[in-house]
């Protein structure tokens, strides 16, 4: 069988990437839909697919799979309306990751959270969560897991587009005057006045702030990590100490991990069995830019805690926009065709 299938975001940083994926990998898609803001409605995109400004629930029927990336609040409008009409909805957002009824699925982690899809939705793990889930996978099932500290160096296509855009726009004119930036910090920090998105200067930069507070100090951001790592791995005391930082990389997340174990890990066993788990790749010093634009997550560093015999440090590299976002979706997609539950709602 073959789908309609629509991608609502269709114009973004990840959007963009779910097209190119779901092309590039041979989804069975009869057709598949654009769908952006009424901005963007009737443009052409690269592949030459025309753009439809999500306006109204006339234009949403017939879909088999909708795929989302376009922020919380579309997806919080717009993914129930699609599910009532048919469509499984995968959704890249955090709108519903923690609702119960909503499984939360890395495709080589937990597929069989699928088996129940009790609202038409799935939900696509934040970019940051996804990328430590596969390692982790691997160590948990052979050594335990119980707690980790994990500190996060974020680049700025996390959000999207206008991320990285706000970044590149900072470079040229701090590069302008590279004593500043050795001499007079502050100075060449004020240059840079409009900062939508990371609200501090970002080139030659690092950012302690990821997100907005949620009362404990922990931001938005942090609060994941714990939530729907705990909901991922199924592990539900699992402790987090998580701290997410803004760094000035374009695509690709890095996270350091001190993961603590009940039983005693050793570092060759956890070579042997993260290097074996699917879609995860050995690499001694894993950096972002050398993994971006690439499938797989990248984990170095490996080795026992200097204090507890009980623990390892890790550092995991993965492209936000592939595995992080567009990738797992599509995934996600794909594991709904071979289970065989698209199309069967549509016919109910
Ligand atoms: P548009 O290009 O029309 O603004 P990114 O994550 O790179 O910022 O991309 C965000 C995506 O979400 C874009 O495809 C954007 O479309 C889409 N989007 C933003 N606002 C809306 C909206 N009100 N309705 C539908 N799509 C939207
Ligand atoms: C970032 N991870 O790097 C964030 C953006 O929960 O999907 C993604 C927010 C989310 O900015």
């Amino acid at each position: 069988s073959r789908y309609r299938v629509a991608v609502v975001g269709a114009t973004g940083a990840v959007g963009t990437e779910m097209r190119r994926l779901l092309r590039d990998r041979g989804y069975p898609a009869s057709e598949i839909v654009p769908f952006a803001s009424q901005r963007s409605a009737g443009r052409e995109l690269e592949d030459g697919l025309v753009v439809r400004g999500l306006a109204d629930d006339d234009s949403i029927g017939g879909f088999d799979v909708a795929i989302f990336s376009a922020g919380g609040s579309i997806s919080r409008e717009w993914a129930p309306r699609f599910a009532a009409r048919g469509a499984i909805v995968v959704d890249n957002s955090s709108a519903f990751r923690m609702d119960p009824e909503v499984p939360l699925v890395v495709s080589e982690v937990n597929p069989e959270a699928l088996d129940h899809i009790g609202k038409g939705i799935v939900a696509n793990p934040n970019c940051t969560t996804m990328a430590i889930m596969p390692p982790l996978h691997a160590l948990h099932v052979e050594f335990g897991l119980r707690a980790m500290v994990a500190t996060s160096f974020q680049a700025a296509g996390g959000a999207g587009q206008k991320g990285m855009d706000e970044l590149m726009e900072q470079v040229p004119g701090l590069l302008a005057d590279p004593l500043a930036l050795q001499r007079r910090g502050a100075e060449a920090a004020a240059t840079v006045t409009d900062t939508p998105v990371f609200g501090k200067p970002l080139a030659f930069n690092v950012v302690p702030l990821l997100g907005t507070d949620t009362g404990n100090g922990y931001t938005d951001e942090e609060m994941k990590l714990q939530n729907e790592s705990r909901k991922i791995l199924g592990i539900e005391d699992l402790a987090v100490s998580p701290t997410c930082v803004r760094v000035p990389v374009m695509v690709g997340h890095s996270i350091e991990v001190r993961a603590q174990f009940e039983r005693e890990p050793t570092v060759a066993r956890a070579l042997e069995v993260m290097g074996a788990h699917e879609g995860v790749e050995l690499d001694d010093v894993p950096t972002p830019l050398e993994w971006a634009g690439r499938d797989p997550v990248a984990v170095g560093r490996v080795r026992l805690d200097l204090g507890d015999p009980f623990a390892l440090n890790l550092f995991v590299v993965g492209d936000n926009l592939l595995k992080g976002a567009a990738l797992n979706t599509v995934q996600i997609a794909e594991l709904l065709h071979e289970r065989g539950l698209l199309g069967a709602r549509a016919a109910a």
